[in-house]
């Protein structure tokens, strides 16, 4: 657990260059090369830019950690959910909209 938290903080850094926001340029990088197996879309860079828009809480056109860490939950909190439809399979509860579009072939 503490080893992602770092990880998740490092990447951020690495990303930002050390600043405490995100360029659109490097959120667009981060995005492609850390999250495109959790998430669909990654190859398209105008979904990107949507998804960036969407966390851009004071419209400044960065992405600062607070608005990244939004992403992160979310793509967390929609792991979770898949997991824990996967393990029951009856139950099937309401899942997010699907931002984490980790599908495997049956
Ligand atoms: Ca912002």
């Amino acid at each position: 657990m503490e080893a992602a938290i770092k990880t998740i903080v490092d990447v951020y850094l690495k990303s930002s260059g050390g600043k405490d926001s995100l360029s659109a340029g490097a959120f667009q990088k981060l995005v492609k090369k850390q999250l495109h197996n959790i998430m669909t879309d990654t190859d398209s860079s105008k979904a990107i830019k949507d998804m960036r828009q969407g966390l851009d809480d004071n419209q400044d056109g960065k992405v600062s950690f607070p608005e990244f860490m939004t992403l992160i939950g979310y793509l967390s909190t929609s792991l979770s959910e898949q997991r824990a439809k996967e393990a029951n399979p009856a139950e099937t509860p309401e899942a997010g909209d699907g931002a984490a579009g980790d599908q495997e072939a049956t």
